[in-house]
């Protein structure tokens, strides 16, 4: 079995992530409005075998026995969302006490185990009502959004110290109001550049709202960034690539760290194009203690008829149970880009994972050494990033749990522990004693003697 002996300086943060909706179930606990993924859901075809969230891993029930698994695995921090609808059902406006306490409980319980929480404030569970009055292409939204993170920030901002406040806009905005992949299921250029205007501007304004209401937390946001690369040096095939990445990547990079859409990312767009009024992008690009990356895999991408630009599939690459290539070299040239383009001081790895076909066999357990595999040769990748300079200070495993995986629905596993969803029933995997293993060895070493 292979071990990720790499170097990591001290207080390098490891952990592990999970999001609100893919986790939680309860659906209806406690006085939850409803949310875009609810609606979604329930749309025939919208979600693999008519999946959704509706009990997901039980989490909000289950999590003293999850905070347990954590503390196993000796984690120093967990990367959880809030669901909004849990807060403010209807999304602005009334409180719901019973959604707060439930968070109050779960950052107590972390805290208790000597779990650093890491909070993110949106992961793409928007309350139904304000999609109902326009959703993230409305700039109310946007304002709405800043009155749910006062809320939150002033129950939990005097124990929780690293915010975030976006999960990989580009999801949220792009799959979900340009191609339909994702709740809300609209599919209009249009609606998609407005939304990722108004989720950065909503960001911007949550970034002051926090620096007021938890003054010295940590504030930053998520972007997951996937290098794209040309099928072939054909100069067709580098201008498809350069355009899906001002589509994919920069427009949120560029847009919160330079205070610009690119050109390229506008003309794609046109003639729609992003609602922008003074001061917004002054807002968008406010400075951060840190950014957050989300990566995968890398894009492989060509020219199709009149150069729009076509994702190729790896053709022999090793692909995970999503048909994502394996590529660790992906991650070290995000890091590293975004270190040199962007100058960004702190970067935290806040997802990085794989789901895999994993199986209980009759010794009971969950034998995953692609994921191990994965895991090593990723962290083998941060440590090099660091190693050329690079402020990478943390890292969180992609998922704690195996859980609800959006369209997918449950086939798709990516956890440290299995979740046997009929009974509820928690499996770690090969993978999750492993990485236990390697955060005890690093804290053995670390202890003088
Ligand atoms: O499960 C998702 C997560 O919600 C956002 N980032 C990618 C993960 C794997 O697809």
């Amino acid at each position: 079995m292979q071990r990720a002996r790499h170097r990591f300086p001290s207080g390098f943060v490891f952990g592990a992530a999970t999001s609100a909706y893919q986790v939680e179930g309860a659906v209806t606990a406690d006085g939850r409005g409803e949310s875009i993924w609810d609606r979604f859901c329930a749309q025939p075809g919208a979600v693999r075998a008519g999946d959704s969230g509706e009990e997901a891993c039980d989490f909000y029930h289950r999590f003293p026995q999850d905070v347990e698994l954590m503390r196993e695995l000796g984690i120093d921090a967990f990367r959880f969302s809030i669901a909004w609808p849990r807060v403010l059902p209807e999304g602005r406006g009334r409180v719901e006490q019973r959604g707060l306490d439930f968070y109050d409980r779960l950052v107590d319980a972390l805290l208790e185990a000597g779990i650093r929480p890491f909070a993110t404030l949106y992961h793409w569970d928007l309350p139904q009502r304000l999609e109902d009055e326009g959703g993230w292409p409305e700039r109310a939204t946007a304002e709405a959004f800043v009155e749910y993170v006062e809320t939150v920030a002033e129950r939990l901002g005097d124990r929780v110290a690293d915010w975030t406040t976006h999960n990989e806009p580009f999801c949220s905005a792009w799959l979900g109001y340009a191609s339909g992949a994702h709740a809300p299921g609209r599919s209009s250029v249009a609606d998609g550049i407005a939304a990722a205007h108004h989720i950065l501007l909503s960001h911007g304004w949550a970034v002051e709202a926090l620096r007021r209401t938890c003054p010295g937390s940590s504030v930053g946001i998520v972007l997951d960034c996937w290098p794209v690369h040309p099928a072939s040096d054909d100069p067709a095939d580098v201008e498809a690539c350069r355009r899906v990445d001002a589509l994919r990547n920069r427009l949120y990079f560029d847009a919160v760290f330079r205070g610009a859409y690119p050109e390229e990312a506008l003309e794609q767009v046109a003639p729609a194009a992003p609602p922008i009024r003074d001061g917004d992008l002054a807002a968008i690009s406010r400075p951060l203690d840190f950014v957050g990356v989300n990566n995968y895999s890398r894009m492989l991408v060509r020219a199709g008829a009149d150069g729009v630009p076509v994702e190729v599939r790896a053709p022999q690459g090793r692909l995970t149970e999503m048909g994502w290539e394996v590529v660790p070299d992906a991650l070290h040239e995000v890091l590293t880009r975004i270190h040199r383009e962007y100058r960004a001081q702190r970067i935290y790895v806040t997802e990085n994972g794989a789901a895999f076909y994993d199986v209980r066999l009759h010794d009971g357990r969950v034998h995953d050494p692609e994921r191990i595999d994965y895991l090593d040769r990723h962290l083998a990748a941060v440590a090099r990033a660091i190693e050329a300079g690079v402020p990478v200070a943390g890292y969180f495993v992609w998922s704690l749990l195996d859980n609800f995986e959006w369209a997918h629905g449950y086939a798709k596993r990516f956890g440290l522990v299995y979740v046997d969803y009929p009974t509820q029933q928690r499996v770690p995997k090969d993978s999750f004693y492993w990485y236990r293993d390697l955060l005890t060895g690093r804290r053995a070493a670390a202890t003088p003697v």
